[in-house]
């Protein structure tokens, strides 16, 4: 009795954590989405920040595409030796088992090319294509480009 009592105590706390995970962040079956954001754009194209955890699996990024733009490109920030700030586009990102992969200014970011006149509160879907887990559509806060700057 005691016995069945702990294992069923165990199941319940079990299944409280798993929807506490489900409540707080986009997380289906292996990894999770977290904190995704884009900065309000000024021109034509916007970039769309989050961090993933990976799950058991080595994955991959491999694009993205969103009703809200006509195109989805990964991009990385560069600096050139005279101080040149610029992008350069990037095939895929790998996420690790286990491992950590951050889209924070600076490093890398999710571009949408001519996106919707969307400004700060306003929320974009973007799906993110992957490898292995396949397609998910995550909602991104739009934000001033100078909120994420300053993070
Ligand atoms: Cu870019």
């Amino acid at each position: 009795m005691e016995r069945w009592i702990g294992v069923r105590f165990r199941l319940l706390t079990g299944l409280a954590a798993i929807f506490a995970l489900l409540g707080a962040c986009s997380s289906v079956g292996a990894f999770e989405i977290l904190d995704a954001r884009i900065g309000a754009p000024k021109g034509p194209n916007a970039a769309l920040y989050f961090t993933a955890n990976g799950g058991d699996e080595d994955d991959r990024l491999l694009g993205a595409r969103s009703t809200a733009a006509s195109e989805v490109q990964i991009h990385q920030t560069t600096n050139d030796k005279d101080g040149t700030v610029g992008m350069r586009r990037v095939e895929g990102l790998d996420l690790p088992a286990g491992g950590t992969l951050m889209l924070e200014p600076g490093g890398f970011h999710m571009m949408l090319i001519d996106v919707e006149r969307v400004g700060p509160g306003d929320e974009v879907d973007v799906t993110l294509v992957w490898e292995n887990g396949g397609e998910w559509t995550i909602p991104a806060e739009v934000v001033d480009a100078a909120d994420i700057l300053d993070e």
